[in-house]
């Protein structure tokens, strides 16, 4: 079983921040759990080094085009290394090989009469290094980024791309997986009802002379995107493992931005080749920070190093693939993660791993307790069920197959916080019975075996920390995922070795080496924390009774209540399912924002929120100190 992923290959006009970060963490986690699965895995990234923006950067920086390229792949190197990356290859446009190939291709092209010389006359956006025609442009500017675009006017080299328009739409409805997500998918067949166009595949050298020479006609060098897309064949020629059949390729990763130039040029590339179509176009969304592109000349430009030696790998590649669904938009905001940090990371991963390992240090000597099956309870089941077995595999399975990364995440967080529960409840530490005592113990300890596993895609590191303290000799990754997550792997009388905090609690507030960006990202900038009183005063808080509350079936977090504000009674939905049972909220006098716009929660309309604050162990709500009449306006 063979495997083969593609990122993108990145311009090195400039070093990567978190955005490339995103696509090749993403790259990862789906190589790592397919190698778990036992398929041999090929995972290439690269930079793509030719072009007008590179020969642009590395003027700016007085040097060589190539002497640029090459005093910048090793920021693209350095930061795969640091975030654990497990990159098969790293192709770079200027290898020799790959320049080899991309003429080879272009000659097959000219050759069978599929690109042809005629004059042009058009638009170029050099920071995408897009043509545009006149029709397209607006108002002198990029209709993509919206910065000028140049005119050029000469006599250029096109690949008949319009000539596949019809067998490209065919092949798209036919293939309902090719581009996805499906909204994306939706989008390019809605860019394919206009009329395609022919693609301009050269420019002369005396205008670029940073690129790949046409093999029949050296007054010209390729347009960087013919160039670019190749890498994807080129690799398997040369940097493939085995020297076997590599291509096509399973999957290609990228953001929204180059779908059109992957779904269309490259697909009608390889239709004129005779040549098979990669299998999966994923276009994930795009990250801003305060709604802004990232830009080095914004100043908001997120460096992954920063985040990555303050906070440790594992939180920012979790971060990344859990806080936004994988294909929508997202805004960076260091708040968040720190937040996720502190409730996921450390307080539901990081806790249930040292108190389980603290009460059988203290209670049975350090080591891991036989399993008594005849004491078996409901909520021990559970877990056994959610982890272990056929089922549980096929589910997680089909959430990475369809890159959910955010939702496999939330079923493994579900699981976690269903064990934190059983080790709160089973209170296992004062129960006198010693077999129930080793039941439970053995089900924390195995659940985060196999907990491990599920996470190792994700952080790897972590997973690896969890079976070392575990007391497991053994890597995760040379294991088979079906295997492994088998219930019973963890061998009774295994010696524990209590090792470090897995995520040390990290301040939630905005910290003063918080760059202006990040600051900004959480809308926190010093100017912004202040507010007038006008702005206060458009909050409507009220005075409520609780007159009725219920949790919400199947959520874990939410409680539906009805609440008395003196002129009606209002239905609100309020996340503290964890922190109270509802008979005890009966009769509460809390705080409502009275004129909050109304939102469905698991389908549950909630109009108005509760205030409420959160200490590391629960949530509490907002009370008063003496009595109030519903309906009082709180000032
Ligand atoms: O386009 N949010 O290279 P590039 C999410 N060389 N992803 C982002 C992002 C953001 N803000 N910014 C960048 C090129 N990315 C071409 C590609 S491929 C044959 C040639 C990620 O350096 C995302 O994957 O501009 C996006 O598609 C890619 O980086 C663009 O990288």
């Amino acid at each position: 079983m063979k495997f083969y992923i593609t990122t993108p290959i990145y311009y090195v006009n400039d070093i990567p921040h978190i955005g490339h970060a995103y696509t090749t963490v993403a790259a990862d986690v789906i190589s790592r759990y397919k190698r778990l699965c036992g398929y041999q895995v090929f995972f290439l990234t690269g930079t793509d080094e030719h072009g007008q923006k590179v020969d642009k950067a590395a003027k700016e920086r007085g040097k060589t085009p190539r002497e640029h390229a090459d005093s910048m792949i090793d920021n693209f190197k350095n930061l795969w290394k640091k975030l654990n990356i497990s990159n098969d290859a790293f192709i770079r446009t200027t290898d020799e090989r790959h320049i080899k190939i991309v003429r080879e291709i272009l000659q097959k092209l000219f050759d069978e009469e599929k690109i042809k010389s005629r004059s042009y006359s058009g638009w170029y956006c050099v920071p995408d290094e897009r043509f545009w025609t006149e029709k397209e442009i607006m108002g002198g500017n990029c209709p993509d980024c919206g910065r000028p675009v140049e005119h050029i006017e000469e006599e250029n080299y096109f690949f008949e791309m319009s000539k596949y328009q019809q067998q490209l739409i065919k092949y798209i409805e036919e293939n309902p997986n090719y581009i996805l997500p499906e909204t994306r998918k939706n989008e390019v067949l809605g860019f394919l009802e206009k009329p395609l166009g022919d693609l301009c595949i050269s420019r002369p050298k005396e205008r670029l002379s940073w690129g790949i020479p046409l093999p029949f006609d050296e007054n010209y060098v390729t347009y960087v995107w013919l160039d670019a897309l190749v890498n994807y064949y080129s690799a398997t020629k040369y940097l493939a493992p085995n020297g076997e059949e590599w291509w096509p390729a399973d999957q290609h990763l990228l953001g929204k931005d180059i779908l059109t130039t992957h779904s269309v040029y490259w697909s009608t590339m390889l239709m004129a080749l005779d040549m098979p179509l990669p299998k999966k176009i994923y276009a994930h969304g795009w990250w801003t920070v305060n709604g802004e592109k990232m830009s080095k000349s914004r100043g908001n430009f997120v460096d992954p190093h920063e985040f990555i030696n303050k906070y440790g790998v594992d939180a920012v590649r979790y971060f990344l693939m859990r806080e936004v669904p994988f294909g929508l938009d997202g805004d960076f905001s260091a708040i968040a993660l720190r937040r996720r940090i502190n409730s996921d990371l450390a307080n539901d991963l990081g806790n249930l791993l040292s108190r389980t390992l603290n009460i059988i240090k203290k209670y049975r000597e350090g080591k891991i307790p036989p399993e008594i099956d005849s004491k078996d309870n409901e909520m021990k089941s559970e877990i056994k069920g959610l982890l272990s077995g056929p089922t549980s595999a096929r589910a997680f399975d089909s959430l990475m197959g369809n890159l959910q990364f955010h939702y496999a995440l939330s079923f493994i967080w579900n699981i976690i916080g269903k064990m934190n529960y059983y080790a709160q409840n089973s209170a296992p530490w004062r129960e006198k019975d010693k077999d129930i005592l080793s039941n439970t113990l053995y089900t924390l300890a195995e659940g985060l075996r196999i907990i491990a596993v599920y996470i190792y895609p994700f952080m790897p590191e972590t997973g690896q920390e969890i079976w070392n303290q575990l007391g497991i000799n053994e890597k995760i990754d040379e294991n088979k995922f079906k295997e492994v997550i088998e219930w019973g792997g963890l061998k009774p009388d295994t010696n524990i070795k209590i090792g470090r905090q897995l995520f040390p609690r990290v301040e939630e507030k905005i910290e003063i080496s918080d760059k202006g960006a990040m600051a900004e990202s959480a809308g926190l900038s010093e100017e912004k924390q202040l507010i007038s009183i006008e702005e206060f005063a458009k909050l409507d808080l009220r005075v409520g009774e609780i007159k009725h509350a219920e949790r919400i079936e199947k959520s874990k977090k939410l409680i539906k209540l009805k609440v008395d504000i003196g002129t009606e009674e209002r239905q609100v939905v309020a996340g503290i399912a964890e922190s109270y049972i509802p008979e005890e909220l009966i009769g509460k006098k809390i705080i409502l924002v009275s004129n909050l716009k109304s939102a469905k929660l698991m389908g549950v309309e909630s109009k108005g929120m509760i205030l409420a604050a959160g200490t590391n162990e629960r949530t509490v709500i907002a009370t008063f100190e003496a009595d109030v009449k519903p309906g009082a306006k709180v000032k």
